[in-house]
């Protein structure tokens, strides 16, 4: 199980390196897209492994979105799955149904803000979300992922998750000011050989966060949640 664990945090998808020492370095894997504006994200299906996934300007990389505290987080999220899933939930094909949940803000739960139960799309259907993040929330990493019901543990392990960054870390941590910053996300993922262990081992969702800052010759400072 541990090991397992292990393989599964690094043998995924680790979306950007922090290291800025070499040059090549920086070509091992492409920035994130990033957004501080109003967002349109889509749930769809890959067409071919059949897994859900975000889909953001035309790419299935999610992106990171960055707002400020007492700013309003704006988001389209348009459910275009495939009517017909091609995985289980809960020993039944999944339903296709999604929503969002924005993990660690301090936001209300109620439409259109962070309302994971009763803000559900099924495919076809758009959600609007209008999110108020309190002038105090503190900054930092946090990350959004899909949250309905019954479904959510399959979505998010296929990578329907992606990094918020509350601006504003630098008040707090003044040298970070002028280091440069690297977005890391790294998602766990079931084996094919988990299909054979019980629903509980199988149900792992775990997604770690670093924010990264680093300049050239030193070691970066994460800040983890
Ligand atoms: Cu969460």
């Amino acid at each position: 199980m541990f090991q397992k664990i292990a393989f599964g945090t690094f043998g995924w998808v680790c979306v950007c390196l922090l290291v800025a020492n070499s040059p090549g370095q920086d070509r091992i894997l492409p920035e994130l897209p990033q957004t501080n504006s109003a967002v349109t994200l889509v749930a769809a299906s890959n067409p071919v492994t059949g897994k859900s996934e975000f889909r953001y300007r035309s790419n299935n990389i999610p992106p990171v979105i960055r707002v400020q505290p007492g700013s309003t987080l704006n988001i389209e999220y348009k459910n275009e799955l495939a009517a017909q899933s091609k995985e289980e939930c809960v020993g039944h094909p999944c339903m296709q149904m999604t929503n969002l949940h924005f993990h660690g803000l301090h936001v209300s739960p109620n439409a259109p803000q962070d309302d994971a139960l009763d803000m559900i799309a099924s495919p076809g259907q758009t959600l609007h979300y209008s999110v108020e993040v309190p002038p105090q929330q503190p900054p930092g990493l946090y990350w959004y992922h899909t949250h309905p019901h019954g479904e959510s543990y399959v979505q998010d392990l296929d990578g329907m998750s992606g990094a918020i960054v509350v601006e504003g870390i630098e008040r707090y941590v003044p040298e970070v000011l002028h280091m440069r910053e690297r977005i890391l996300v790294l998602r766990d993922f079931v084996l094919p050989t988990d299909k054979q262990s019980s629903p509980g081992r199988r149900r792992i969702r775990t997604l770690r966060c670093a924010h990264v800052v680093s300049i050239p010759g030193r070691m970066a400072i994460p800040i983890l949640r």
